[in-house]
């Protein structure tokens, strides 16, 4: 049976402080990477909360990250916004580009921002949920390294490529979805060879291409993509609209580059927000309000929304100490005393 350690918001917060300093990050990044992993794990988001902490702590040992990056805005179109991240973390990047995409989305009714050139190692809801929290509809997604096979392929070319969609609602918070458009996100799998457990059969292949229940051989092979031939055309989107589109690196790009390092992958985000007070000017409240009719077909049959899980989380979360397992705990306090 597993051991868990309880630790306070604060706490965790410390620790996450503590291990990124210690590594040489900027205070700047410091306190932004912080809060996107906070976030994470504040929503019982396992793969990217507190666990992100070793993979930013060995992204910063293999110097595969900018420790003091610093993020330059682009203002390149009415409708367009591009943030050089300068090759650092991605969430400074992202806060520096953010009220500047909403301001452009405000005034022509649909914007897109691009971050360039960011390491991103976390959850993409928390870019998109402060445009639906802003009143305004929001799509995100990123390629990452290439450990994707192709649906009838059997070696990696994709990323585990998640995408992410905001909708507003008025007296709920919005509505978000975000997964990999593999069949599952890869710290996922590497949750999965921690605690030693078997992974299912349908999540990757092993490098001899045959299904693998191992999560080690699932990481030395290719991971697959979720609804086959589905999942793999929407991976390959964006690949491309997150890649050659706004000038950044494929996920077989960013493996390249890595060049054995096992860092977080390097590249470009696409973000997307859609004001419907531009779109729809006084019929907004009205078309929003349908919305809710067919958030209430699913849930009054029983199903749930997405994002709902992770609300309850987040309101356990706000007067009570988050739990994370004992082997955990231990390799991050190794972290924070270096
Ligand atoms: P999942 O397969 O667990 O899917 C998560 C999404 O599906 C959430 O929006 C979740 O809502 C929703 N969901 C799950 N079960 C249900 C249900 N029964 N009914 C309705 N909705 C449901 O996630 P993944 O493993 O694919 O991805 C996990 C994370 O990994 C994501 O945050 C993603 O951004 C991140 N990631 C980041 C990458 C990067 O390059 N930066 C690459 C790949 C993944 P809820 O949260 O409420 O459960
Ligand atoms: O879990 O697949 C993943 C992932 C890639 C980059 C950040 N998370």
């Amino acid at each position: 049976m597993t051991d868990f350690v309880a630790l306070s918001l604060a706490e965790a917060r410390q620790l996450s402080i503590s291990i990124l300093s210690g590594h040489g990050l900027a205070a700047d990044h410091v306190e932004a990477v912080t809060e996107t992993i906070m976030a994470a794990e504040r929503d019982g988001c396992a793969s990217h909360g507190l666990y992100r902490l070793i993979v930013c702590a060995h992204t910063l040992k293999s110097n595969a990250v900018a420790r003091s990056a610093q993020p330059r805005l682009s203002d390149i179109a009415p409708g367009l916004v591009r943030v050089d991240a300068d090759g650092g973390f991605a969430p400074l990047a992202h806060r520096l580009g953010l009220p500047v995409l909403l301001a452009k989305a405000r005034t022509q009714g649909i914007a897109a921002m691009a971050l360039n050139n960011c390491v991103h190692f976390a959850a993409l809801w928390p870019d998109i949920e402060p445009i639906a929290v802003a009143g305004l509809v929001g799509l995100a997604c990123t390629p990452s390294h290439a450990w994707v096979a192709p649906s009838g392929g059997t070696e990696p070319v994709f990323g585990t490529n998640p995408i992410a969609f905001a909708w507003p609602r008025s007296g709920h918070p919005p509505m978000v979805f975000d997964f990999a458009t593999s069949a599952t996100a890869r710290g996922e799998i590497e949750l999965y060879r921690r605690q030693g457990r078997a992974i299912p059969d349908n999540w990757a292949i092993d490098a001899g291409g045959a299904a693998t229940t191992d999560a080690s051989a699932a990481l030395d092979g290719a991971m697959l993509t979720f609804g086959g031939h589905k999942g793999s055309a929407l991976a390959l989107m964006i690949e491309l609209i997150a890649g050659p589109l706004i000038g950044d690196l494929t996920s077989l790009d960013s493996i390249a580059h890595d060049g054995g390092r096992k860092a977080s992958p390097l590249g470009g985000v696409l973000i997307l927000a859609f004001d419907p007070k531009t779109l729809l000017g006084d019929r907004a409240n009205h078309h929003l309000n349908r919305a809710e009719t067919v958030f209430a077909a699913i849930t009054d049959q029983g199903a749930r929304l997405p994002s709902d899980r992770r609300y309850a989380a987040r309101r356990r979360h706000a007067d009570g100490p988050i739990m994370i397992g004992r082997g955990l705990y231990d390799d991050l306090l190794a972290l924070a005393e270096i």
